[in-house]
């Protein structure tokens, strides 16, 4: 049993829903964040009744930087110590080249997948230290790890998530905060389908063939990763399909 307070961003769909269940079942208390709020709502009622958990559901836009600060310095007093960050919230908009990319997707991205983890972190972490214990956990991916064709911007949105949680490692030396970066490579979600912006079959064809990571894979990591000993930190844990080997290189069968 886990007895935490975990805050997870984009908890209405994929990674953070699946991060949700798995800590849930592990007797977590849940601060759910994402904009599609009714999802969460309804993600709340399904986790109390199946494990009991207790849950506070926040509307929030991560890229809203005076929302992120208004919504988390004002969470009512049981919600507001807050244990763990799973910083899950991300994005990725087109498979471009640079030069005919949508300057517009990369707005979208950088100010999701960096900035929103930035306000979020920088609002909670100065009452961790306060209170002497936390976790800040990242989902970064493999493209912050390998930049493929076409990636450009979501792969550099990635290692600044690298970056950053090595620079958090850095500077929280000397607190009892941890760090850590958990980075898949390909997860079946809804990802794609934001990439392509709703294109389903395009969505689609990005997991033909192969047997991608699930969620609950990658949710599993991230437990793991939470219920180490306090003097442990799990710094970096890259994961993968078996099906796949790099960011460009992947096993697909039975493709007609
Ligand atoms: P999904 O599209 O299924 O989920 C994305 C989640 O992020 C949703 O809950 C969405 O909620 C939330 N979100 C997006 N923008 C915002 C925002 N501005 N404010 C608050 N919440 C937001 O994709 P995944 O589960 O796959 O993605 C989760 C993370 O995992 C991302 O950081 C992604 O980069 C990373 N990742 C994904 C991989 C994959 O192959 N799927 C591999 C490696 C990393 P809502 O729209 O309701 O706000
Ligand atoms: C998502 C995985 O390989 O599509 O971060 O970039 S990938």
């Amino acid at each position: 049993m886990i007895d935490r307070l975990v805050l997870i961003t984009g908890a209405s769909s994929g990674i953070g829903l699946a991060c949700a269940q798995t800590f849930a079942q592990a007797g977590a208390r849940l601060i759910l964040a994402a904009r599609r709020s009714d999802r969460l709502q309804a993600l709340a009622a399904d986790l109390k009744a199946k494990f009991g958990t207790a849950t506070h559901v926040l509307k929030l836009d991560v890229c809203d930087r005076s929302a992120v600060e208004a919504c988390l310095q004002s969470l009512p007093s049981d919600w507001s110590g807050v244990d763990v960050l799973v910083n899950n919230a991300g994005l990725s908009r087109g498979l471009d080249r640079f030069q005919t990319a949508e300057v517009q997707d990369w707005e979208e991205m950088i100010d999701t997948n960096v900035k929103g983890l930035l306000y979020v972190t920088r609002t909670l972490l100065p009452g961790m230290i306060e209170r002497g214990q936390g976790h800040i956990i990242n989902i970064g991916s493999i493209a912050g790890h390998q930049t493929y064709p076409k990636g450009n911007v979501y792969c550099a949105t990635k290692a600044a998530v690298r970056a950053i949680t090595e620079g958090l490692k850095l500077d929280l030396l000397g607190t009892p905060i941890r760090v850590s970066t958990v980075d898949p490579g390909l997860v079946e979600t809804e990802f794609s389908q934001v990439r392509f912006h709703g294109d389903a079959e395009r969505a689609q064809s990005v997991y033909a063939g192969l047997t991608p990571l699930t969620p609950a894979d990658v949710a599993d990591v991230v437990l793991f990763c939470a219920t180490r000993p306090v003097h442990v930190n799990i710094n970096e844990v890259v994961l993968m399909p078996t099906d796949q080997a790099s960011a460009t290189q992947v096993n697909r069968q039975n493709l007609s």
